[in-house]
Order: structure tokens, then sequence, then C-alpha cells
């Protein structure tokens, strides 16, 4: 009877040998275990196998889903590489390396991103005799991904252009797929390949600048490559960059600058280098106020001897996910800095950072949609309810099919916009190409965060309530994925942005967009299955142009039906182009087909229901505001 040690266990055991155990199994299983026989009354109880009995914990486990070479298994990767990478180059040098890197992400970087999740950066302030040294410490598992991102070239692809433009692509691919896998150190590469950029773009007015840094932030040495940091969130001011910078730069007899202020958001404080905004203080002591004020700077982050250039980490983030990067309040009191734009040129300089750290993150957020289906597609080979493996329901394919259409729709916009920069990298971007890349640029970022959200969201349900467990590492992805819509600019932001170049270019890019979609759907006119999908991404083109002739007044309060209409429309191009290009495969086709069932256009159906008119807007207030007592007028 030892066996038999819970007390419930007892009690079984007991019914058992008095024959009532038969009933109750009759009643709730008809399993062989349970299977008690007059002639077996006798029989010592420990000699059955009784559920929860022996190991105590029953005797299934779930098996859990497994990821193979990340690369290999990407269908929609692997069919646009094909198509816009000559094939030599593709098969000589680009399919091997992501072939191999594919493996490594699966193997190995996996759980290096998991470690980063569980040993959290942190800050020792001081030393033991009270000295200030605000030293950061990370894991082991970062520094190793520091050291990886250097070696695989995670940057350095990118600048040094062996394969001209395609070097672009190239590394791009590589990030896609590391991002959701890099315990989030797809964070501080984001801000390296910005400010790499930066660099490149300076060489001519500064070219010391180009010396100093471009060279440790390409290099595939991890002794040598340093991270840049992108530090331009004030307390005022996280989107209003212009009016809520308050920090002040002071200048030196030697030519540079003393930046005084303090820095609200600094992720990946890390980092070796940084950019920054701050305002020049002139021989009379004042400083211009708005975007004419502002100028872009280049700091050090530490001295020569390790210490902080005068910076002061005041704490790091209490967030909600990406716990992993090290985020912080930064008190900037004295830190040397070189001014490296004209003076009140600040914005517009940063700005092709912006543009790096926006397609990084719109390739993070195709990566995380990536992950999470491709491990609820394995899961549902693994794990059986309802007497059958979840893959042989079709409800539950179905779900699942749905989120495929959207990660193929986000990595295809990704990719384009990326091709567009390998081309604008090496100076053979035409002028259209450059403004559908200005354009695609806030398109990718804000229509596929949001796109993240919801599959990495619907993608966690099918994993039911493990699902909802931490250490299956799935929960950690829907935290994560929160932060894409909201950092690089939220999607009301970005939607302006969109705006913004469609008022520099007086409409040029929305004319390039509508021509470029025209020119990838042609051929597709003649292909039976996709004339359908095909019509109607020219329609809705025709018909987002339209609106933005005849609705200017209200492009403001449209912007963000307009920018997803303008996003959606795009994908149902690439899609149906990608079908046709790509050898007429059926799942391309059918993702097409699907793509093009929904709403492409929101900003016309909202339009008809008037939802930008003003009664709207009056009705929008009210709804929101009926019963608000306003406590600020207290
Ligand atoms: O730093 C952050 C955290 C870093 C984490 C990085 C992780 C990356 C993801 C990794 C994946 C895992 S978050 C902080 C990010 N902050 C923002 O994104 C700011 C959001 N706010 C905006 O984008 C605003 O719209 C501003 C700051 C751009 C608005 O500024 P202004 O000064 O009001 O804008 P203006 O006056 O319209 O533009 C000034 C100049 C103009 O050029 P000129 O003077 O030649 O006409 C604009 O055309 O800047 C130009 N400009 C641009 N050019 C403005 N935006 C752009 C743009 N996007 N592209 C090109």
């Amino acid at each position: 009877m030892q066996r038999f040690c819970s007390r419930n266990n007892l009690l079984l055991a007991n019914l058992g040998t008095r024959g009532i155990l038969r009933n109750v199994t009759a009643a709730t299983s008809s399993e062989t275990y349970l299977k008690i026989s007059d002639n077996q009354k006798n029989v010592e109880p420990e000699s059955y196998v009784v559920p929860f009995a022996k190991a105590r914990i029953g005797n299934f486990f779930q098996e859990k889903p497994s990821l193979g070479n990340h690369y290999r298994e990407d269908h929609a990767l692997q069919s646009y590489l094909k198509r816009h990478i000559p094939s030599d180059i593709f098969t000589s040098k680009v399919e091997p390396d992501l072939h191999k890197f594919g493996q490594r992400v699966t193997s190995e970087i996996v759980d290096l991103g998991q470690q980063c999740d569980t040993e959290l950066p942190y800050v020792e302030h001081f030393d033991p005799w009270g000295q200030r040294i605000d030293r950061l410490v990370t894991c082991p598992a970062w520094n190793k991904l520091h050291d990886i991102s250097a070696e695989e070239g995670i940057i350095s692809i990118a600048y040094n252009r062996e394969i001209k433009e395609y070097s672009r692509l190239h590394q791009m691919a590589k990030v896609y797929l590391f991002a959701s896998f890099s315990g989030l150190y797809s964070c501080p590469i984001a801000m390296t390949d910005g400010a790499a950029k930066i660099v490149e773009n300076l060489t001519t007015e500064y070219p010391w600048l180009k010396e100093r840094a471009f060279g440790h932030l390409t290099s595939r040495q991890p002794g040598q490559f340093w991270t840049s940091g992108q530090w331009m969130t004030e307390r005022k001011g996280g989107s209003d960059v212009a009016n809520g910078t308050e920090t002040i730069a002071i200048p030196q007899d030697d030519g540079s600058f003393r930046l005084h202020g303090y820095k609200w958001f600094s992720s990946a404080t890390d980092a070796d280098i940084t950019f920054t905004l701050a305002r020049v203080v002139g021989k009379d002591g004042q400083t211009t106020k708005g975007t004419r004020g502002l100028s872009l700077f280049y700091v050090e982050v530490h001295n020569v001897d390790g210490s902080l250039n005068n910076i002061q980490i005041q704490k790091l983030k209490n967030k909600l996910g990406t716990k992993q990067v090290p985020t912080a309040e930064l008190l900037l009191d004295g830190t040397v800095a070189h001014k490296v734009s004209d003076e009140g040129r600040g914005v517009a300089s940063i700005s092709s950072m912006l543009t790096l750290s926006r397609i990084h993150n719109a390739l993070a957020s195709a990566s995380s949609m990536r992950r999470m289906v491709n491990t609820a597609r394995d899961y549902s080979t693994r794990r059986s309810a309802f007497g059958n493996v979840l893959k042989s329901y079709p409800l539950h394919i179905q779900t699942l099919a749905r989120l495929e259409v959207e990660v193929r729709g986000a990595l295809l916009l990704t990719l384009e916009a990326a091709r567009l920069l390998g081309r604008e990298d090496v100076g053979i971007a035409t002028e259209h190409e450059q403004m559908l890349l200005r354009l695609l640029t806030p398109l990718a970022k804000l229509y596929t965060a949001k796109q993240a959200m919801s599959v990495v969201s619907e993608g966690l349900e099918s994993f039911g309530g493990q699902g909802y467990i931490e250490d299956t590492g799935l929960p950690g992805l829907l935290r994560d994925s929160q932060v894409l819509p909201i950092w690089e600019g939220t999607t009301n932001v970005l939607s302006l942005d969109v705006l913004r170049a469609l008022m520099k270019t007086n409409g040029g890019v929305l004319k390039v967009w509508h021509d470029n979609i025209i020119y990838r759907i042609e051929s597709a006119g003649q292909h039976q299955e996709l004339s359908h999908a095909a019509e109607k991404v020219t329609k809705c083109a025709s018909s987002v142009v339209d609106f933005a002739k005849t609705h200017s007044d209200v492009l403001d309060n449209a912007a963000r039906d307009f920018a997803y209409s303008l996003s959606r429309t795009f994908i149902g191009a690439l899609l149906v182009q990608h079908a046709v290009e790509a050898g007429s495969d059926p799942t391309d086709i059918y993702a097409a087909q699907r793509w093009c069932e929904k709403d492409l256009t929101p900003v016309i159906t909202n339009q008809n229901r008037r939802h930008f008119s003003s009664e709207s807007t009056d009705l929008d207030f009210q709804l929101l505001f009926k019963n608000y007592h306003d406590r600020s007028r207290l």
C-alpha cells in the first residue's frame, strides 16, 4: 500500500478493493487500467495502474512546440528574395548565409533571447564607498547577442555593400529572422543602423565623424562593434519633439558643446554612442523655440576611463514589456557633445535615423508575427483535443491561415521598403522610388505594428491556457509587441507623417503610389484567378486618390483611415504581383485573394458614413466626455 500515499489515493485504493471502483470507472471512463473483474478482487491494489497515483501528476505531458530552420520554413521570405535578387548572387551569397542563420536563430539565439527575458538589466548607482557610478549591468546573454550581431554582420552587410543594392535586402532579411528571437537586441540594432546611415550621410560635412564612428558601427569584430542610442524623447515631448525638447547645448571654446537636459526615454542605454537633439544657446544666452531651434548632436556615452560622460542614469523604466532593454531616464549634466547638423536642422537631420528605425520596427512586427504563426502551426501538429490533433480541425486551420495572410502581407510591404532603401543606399533610386520609400516607411511602421498586436494576440489564443503561461515564452511576445505601435511614432503621429510627405511633395507621393500599384498589377489582369483581386485593387487605388483630391479639408481627421487605406491597397497590389511573378504558387494566389476580400479602403467606407464631418467630430466628443467632470478647472 505504500504507493498510495495521498489521502485521495488511499481512498481510491480502498474503494477499488471493495469492488466499488468498478462502478465509478464504468461511469467515467473505459480505460483498461481501471478494469477490475470479480476474479481480480484479491489482487493487491499497487499492481493496478491507477491514474494520478504512481507519478501523482499523471502520465500525460504535452509535447512542446518547436521550430525548425526559420529561413527554410518561410515560403514568403524565400520567394520574395528569389524574385528580387539575381539568382547567381542569391545562390552564392544570400541563401547560404540565411540558411545558416535561420538554423542559428532557432537553435542558439532563441535561448539567449529567453535568458534576457529573465535576467533583466539593472543599475548600480553607487560604489561601496558612496561614489555615484551608475553602472548599468546587462546579462551575459545580452552581451553575447551584441557579439553575435557583430559576427553575423547584422549592420555591416548593409554598409559593406558587397552585393551592391541587394546588400540591404540581405541585411533586412537577417534582421527579420533575428528580431523576435533576439531578446530585443533588435532595438539597439535598429538605432545602430540609423546611426550608421546618419554618419554615412554626413561624410562630406563632418569627415571626422565617419573616421571616428563608422568603422565601429559597421564592424564584424565583437570587440570593435559599437551600438548607438537615439535620445529624442523628453518629459514634454515624445511625439511633439519640436516643442518638447528642453535640452540646451552650450558652446565651448574648442568647438564642442556641453548638453544640459533630461532625456525621458533612452532605449538601450548601454550604447557606446548616441544621436540626440538640443537647442544651441546663442551669444545672447537665448535659444530658439520650435523645430528651428533644434540641432543634432553626436555624443560618446562613456569617457575613456569607462565612466559616464557627465550623464546620470536616474532610473530604469518599469515597462509593460521590452524589459530586456535597459530604457532609462537620463540627466545630461554637462555632457560633451558635437554638433553634426546646421543649426535648426536637427529634426530633418535625424530623419534618416527615423527612417531606418521605423523600417526595423516593421521588420520586428513581421518577425514576431512569423514566430507566433510558425509556433502555432507546429503546435497544431502536436496538440490533440476532442480526439484529434488540432491541425485536423478546419476551424483551427482557418484561424491560423488568416494570420498567415497577415504575416505575408506585412512581410512584403516591409521588404519592399527595404528593397527601395537598398537602391537609395547606392544612389540608384529614381526620384519616384525615393518618394515611394518616403511614403512606405511610415505606412509600413504604422500598419504592421497594429497587425502584430492582433496576430500575436490571436496566435497566443491558439495555445489555450498554455499561451497565458509565462515560462512557455509566449506571453512575452505579446507584451513586447505592444511597444511596436508606440515607439518610433504612434499610429496617429505616423498617419500625420504620411500627410507631411503628401504636403511636402504637393501630392507627388500619392501619384507615385497610385502609378506604382497600377504597374504592379498590370500582368495580373490576364490571370484568371487573380483578375478579380487586381480589379478591386485598381478601383481602390483610384478611389483613395480621388478622396485625397476632393476631401483635402478633412484629411487631418481622416489621417488614420487614409493611412490604413494606402497600406491595405498597396499590400493588395504586392500580394497580387507576387502571386503572378513568383510562379503562381497556389498559396500565393490564395493569400492575394484573401487579402483583397478585406475592406481595402476604410477611408472611403467611413467617409460614406460621414465619420469625418464636423457633426461627427462633435458627436465623438460628446460620446467620449458624457458625464465627465472636468477636474482640471477645479
Ligand atoms: O527614440 C525612441 C526610442 C528608440 C527605440 C528604437 C527602437 C526601434 C525599433 C526597433 C525594433 C525592435 S522613440 C522616439 C521616437 N520619436 C519619434 O518617432 C518622434 C515622433 N514624432 C514625429 O515623428 C514628429 O512628426 C516630428 C518630430 C518629426 C515632428 O517634428 P516637426 O519639427 O514638427 O516636423 P516638421 O517641421 O514638419 O519637419 C522638420 C523637417 C522638415 O524638413 P524641411 O525643413 O526640409 O521641410 C520635414 O520634412 O524634418 C523633415 N521630416 C522628415 N523628413 C520630418 N519628418 C520626416 C521624416 N519622417 N522623413 C523625412
